[in-house]
């Protein structure tokens, strides 16, 4: 995720971790002994490269480590290993979110209240960055479509936008030039009503680190992962299409769906191809994240170039 002008960019702000770092130091890094790598080493990029589409689509869940170490969060910087660094310093404890909007009962509800009585459930998915790193992680949570049948929204809430925390005393990255904040998201509500949606309280079993999003995170498997907004204060149903903040920022890089396409790359990048984080090689991107059997009808008649 980028503001700047492709110029501007130093490649290590737009290469996986890999690339930029030494392949000795990146492997080792990823927990990969060089000596078992050994015969790609010996065969050289050029072909190791090629036979990357050949290896079956491996689903491994990434560790648990690398996934509280390198995150988007660019409330807390812009580094990968930013957040890990800087999130300790936001309370999470009290904690409420705001219902506003085309809903029956708007109001101010703690946490624990928002959640009660909702069933909680246990996911693995496949996490896809637009900037064409990946993850595989295990979220605990609710699922969004339990959550809003309980806050009953209107007839007329054809979205449900996900505004998160303005708090830069405890925020480092919200206190110098950045991104607009809060940070806003937002889904139209058959996305939001998908039996895949999520709203996550934790990874790996365990409560929510704060890099990744404590205490409540939106999960949408099927979409790049600047949809899944962090430590959400704010619902709000609405009858127009909200603005989210990577869509207002750079409308022509980030579209309001955000969809995982690999034919349709990013302007400065291709999309077709992404590296599991702690993988050496790449591998396909598949349509809509692997996600197309439970999601495509949602989108059917719809331009995805124009709608991306
Ligand atoms: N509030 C907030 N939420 C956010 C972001 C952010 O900068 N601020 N980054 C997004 C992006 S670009 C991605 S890829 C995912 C990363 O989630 P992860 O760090 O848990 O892998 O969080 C998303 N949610
Ligand atoms: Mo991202």
């Amino acid at each position: 995720m980028l503001i700047r002008r492709p110029d501007d960019i130093p490649s290590r702000d737009i290469t996986p971790e890999g690339l930029y770092l030494g392949r000795r130091e990146w492997l080792t890094a990823a927990g990969i002994s060089l000596s078992a790598l050994a015969p790609l080493t010996l065969a050289g990029c050029t072909k190791a490269e090629a036979k990357a589409d050949e290896l079956p689509q491996d689903d491994k869940q990434t560790p648990y480590d690398v996934a509280t170490s390198y995150n988007n969060y660019y409330e807390f910087g812009t580094g990968k290993e930013d957040p890990k660094k800087y999130a300790g310093a936001l309370t999470t404890d009290p904690w409420s979110v705001e219902v506003e909007g085309e809903v029956a009962r708007p109001g101010i509800i703690p946490l624990e209240d928002l959640l009660k009585g909702l069933p909680t459930v246990e996911r693995v998915y496949r996490h896809r960055c637009v900037e064409a790193w990946s993850m595989v992680i295990p979220w605990n949570g609710i699922l969004l479509k339990d959550l809003i049948a309980k806050l009953a929204p209107t007839s007329q809430a054809k979205f449900v936008e996900f505004t998160t925390l303005n708090r830069p005393k405890e925020m480092i990255g919200q206190r110098g030039p950045g991104l607009p904040w809060p940070y806003v998201e937002a889904l139209r509500m058959d996305e939001a009503m998908h039996p895949l949606s999520m709203l996550s309280t934790g990874i790996y079993g365990r409560t929510m680190p704060n890099q990744n999003g404590a205490p409540l995170r939106l999960v949408v498997p099927w979409k790049y992962g600047f949809k899944g907004g962090k430590a959400i204060v704010k619902m709000r149903f609405t009858r127009e299409m909200p603005r989210t903040t990577w869509n207002r920022v750079l409308p022509g890089e980030y579209g309001f769906y955000a969809n995982v396409n690999p034919e349709v790359d990013h302007p400065r990048w291709s999309q077709a191809r992404e590296r599991r984080v702690g993988d050496f090689l790449k591998r396909p991107t598949l349509m809509f994240n692997g996600y197309a059997d439970q999601v495509a009808s949602l989108y059917s008649g719809m331009d995805l170039r124009r709608n991306f």
